[in-house]
């Protein structure tokens, strides 16, 4: 236990395959003629890559939204909504069930006649389009292009980094996807951002404090979604600077005890991590539209 940890739990995760990753995509970015930009519908500011527009600037790009049945839509949505007033082309998905997927095909082929026009009028044939897919790790881009295609093509999982290479894969008979693994960017210069990434596996979990991350969850739970903390684990009231009772308390309720039953806080914090990927607080939204400048 360390009373210091909440202010000190600083993440910056930037592994070489990052680097990796944006170089080969700034080689290929002449091919691309439309940009799939995945983010997770429980963070739509936080899980945004801050540098996007320097990578793929110029062309074409649809938000695909994945994990929208997991969000709290009465926050997301005004987010979402803020992204169409910027003329984003915004599509919410649910990929366990499909829900939306089409959208992005349509919106796709679009672009695919304007680029075929454009080359007809130069005596030039139709082609393919082709896509990239681009966003932060976890964040449902290949579980999109097992969706697109109707099969597994590509691996997935609850972790970062399941994706290693840049590799096409053909979609659809009209188009053609370059699938990525996850990126982040040098530096977090938000360190509440970082946390919200971490919170929703988008950061290895072995270069994480798991004390400090568990402190903040709580902490940022009980901003956003306090009576759903305190029932989940029977408390009246939960004090962020004394969370060592708290602690003691869901420990003796859930049994999360040691040898001679004394409260094991890693078994603690390691309940409470699960109850939240495990989605036991319910639908959570972890970012709100006016922090949006921050
Ligand atoms: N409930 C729900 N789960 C989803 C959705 N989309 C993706 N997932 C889950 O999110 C996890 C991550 O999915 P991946 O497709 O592997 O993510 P990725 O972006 O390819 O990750 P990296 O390759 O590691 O960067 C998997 O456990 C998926 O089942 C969704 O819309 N709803
Ligand atoms: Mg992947």
């Amino acid at each position: 236990m360390n009373d210091n940890n909440r202010q000190n739990m600083i993440i910056n995760w930037y592994p070489g395959h990052m680097a990796k990753t944006r170089r080969e995509m700034k080689e290929k970015m002449s091919l691309i003629d439309i940009v799939y930009e995945v983010i997770d519908a429980r963070m739509p500011i936080s899980s945004r890559i801050i540098d996007l527009d320097d990578l793929v600037h110029g062309k074409p790009r649809i938000l695909v939204v994945t994990k929208y049945d997991l969000c709290d839509k009465i926050y997301t949505d005004p987010i979402l909504n803020s992204y169409k007033e910027q003329g984003i082309k915004v599509v919410p998905v649910e990929l366990l069930t499909g829900k939306n997927v089409s959208t992005i095909v349509s919106l796709t082929k679009e672009v695919m006649q304007d680029m075929n026009e454009k080359r007809k009028q130069k005596g030039m044939k139709p082609r393919s389009v082709r896509a990239l897919i681009v966003g932060s790790p976890n964040a449902g881009k290949s579980t999109l292009i097992n969706r697109l295609v109707g099969k597994k093509v590509t691996q997935i999982g609850d972790r970062p980094g399941v994706t290693k290479n840049l590799g096409w894969i053909r979609i659809h008979k009209d188009i053609e996807l370059l699938d990525s693994p996850g990126i982040l960017w040098p530096k977090f210069e938000n360190q509440r951002q970082a946390k919200i990434l971490a919170s929703f596996s988008a950061i290895k979990e072995e270069i994480l404090d798991t004390e400090g991350l568990v402190r903040f969850i709580l902490e940022i739970m009980m901003e956003y979604y306090p009576e759903r903390i305190l029932t989940r684990y029977g408390l009246e009231s939960l004090d962020l600077d004394d969370l060592e009772s708290s602690f003691v308390k869901i420990a003796m309720k859930r049994g999360a005890l040691g040898k001679g039953g004394v409260p094991d806080y890693d078994k603690v914090y390691t309940l409470i991590l699960r109850d939240f990927k495990d989605g036991m607080f319910g639908p959570v939204t972890l970012d709100r539209l006016e922090e949006k400048e921050v």
